[in-house]
């Protein structure tokens, strides 16, 4: 079938349909051409940070992640859930820009470039926001899926993600907190948040929050309980309340994921070679860490490993030794 076009011409029935869809001008006389990727809403590389990615972007999806980091293993968890080949770049941003993944990261974007890890390159795309990632990297490759099919279980599993994704906020206000009599209220208030996730754990049948499908929701908390369980107790002498059994039930269930132990493990060859922490053993890094974060004290340990800027010399923890 043929239509009349404007210029009084015959045009075949195909070509004008994609006209009217304004798609013509991806057609051509040698046929369709694959339409440039969507832009995401942080754009392309700059041009700088192409040279800096360099042998970095051998693979077509370039990680940006620290491995003690909660929000970057939520998309961290969903990358190795999907079995995704990816370029894996440590940043310290502790040392700043003398750590070159972190320099990668503050090279990426335009103007001040990206602040927070976890963040990928994908298709010359920038990706950044954990749960946005993490839900990117689901729906971009193949793999288990990490969000029901069902439209209704998919509502619950969204009314999860934002129900209990204060924990994570309360995770660190407790933490950071130094004013000790303010800390039972805070306990209370996080007891309160988890006791939320633990009740909505007997919504289906477990282990999951979505029942058997691990999903978006569970990986958004992993990190925390991680550090609910690791931290806490070293720093503020408060332990998640054994009554909720199904956190403890979830959190087994959880580790028994090889992503999450992967994501989780004692450290890597390549961790080592980059953060200026010391400790080796997930527990006893995780601690080491999170020591400038439990004393409120995070900008002058980013200080002090700026200004010594060395991978495996925790240059704040040796300040503390010696006040
Ligand atoms: N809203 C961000 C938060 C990410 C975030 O805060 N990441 C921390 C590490 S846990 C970071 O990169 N901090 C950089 C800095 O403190 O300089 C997300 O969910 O991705």
């Amino acid at each position: 079938m043929e239509l009349l076009n404007g210029a009084g011409s015959f045009i075949p029935m195909g070509l004008a349909a994609a006209g009217a869809l304004g798609i013509s001008a991806v057609i051509s006389a040698s046929g369709p051409k694959k339409p440039p990727p969507t832009p995401t809403f942080f754009g392309v590389p700059s041009e700088a940070s192409k040279e800096l990615m360099g042998a970095k972007a051998q693979k077509p999806f370039t990680f940006l992640v620290a491995d003690f980091c909660p929000f970057a293993a939520r998309a961290w968890i969903a990358i190795l859930e999907k079995g995704v080949e990816y370029e894996h770049v440590e940043c310290c941003y502790f040392m700043g820009e003398k750590d070159p993944g972190t320099k990668l990261l503050y090279s990426l974007g335009p103007g001040d470039g990206l602040r927070t890890v976890p963040a990928a390159v994908h298709n010359g795309q920038i990706f950044t926001e954990s749960k946005e990632l993490a839900n990117y990297v689901d729906d971009a490759f193949p793999g288990p899926a990490l969000k029901p099919a069902d439209p209704t279980m998919r509502y619950n599993m969204n009314v999860f993600l934002s129900r209990h994704d204060p924990i994570a906020n309360m995770y660190y206000i407790f933490l950071r907190n130094q004013d000790k009599s303010a800390d039972p209220e805070l306990a209370m208030k996080f007891e309160g948040m988890l006791e939320k996730f633990d009740n909505d754990l007997s919504k289906f049948d477990g282990p999951f929050l979505c029942g058997e499908q691990f999903t978006l929701a569970d990986i958004n908390l992993v990190g925390f309980i991680e550090r609910s369980t690791v931290v806490l107790p070293k720093y503020k002498g408060w332990s998640i309340p054994p009554h909720f059994q199904r956190i403890t039930k979830w959190y087994q269930a959880v580790k028994q994921r090889k992503s999450v132990q992967d994501a989780t493990a004692d450290r890597s060859e390549i961790s080592k070679k980059t953060h200026a922490f010391e400790a080796t053993e997930r527990n006893e890094y995780l601690l080491e860490m999170y020591e400038c974060y439990s004393n409120n004290e995070v900008d002058l340990a980013k200080q002090k490993l700026k200004e010594s800027g060395k991978v495996g010399f925790n240059s704040y923890k040796h300040f503390k030794v010696a006040q």
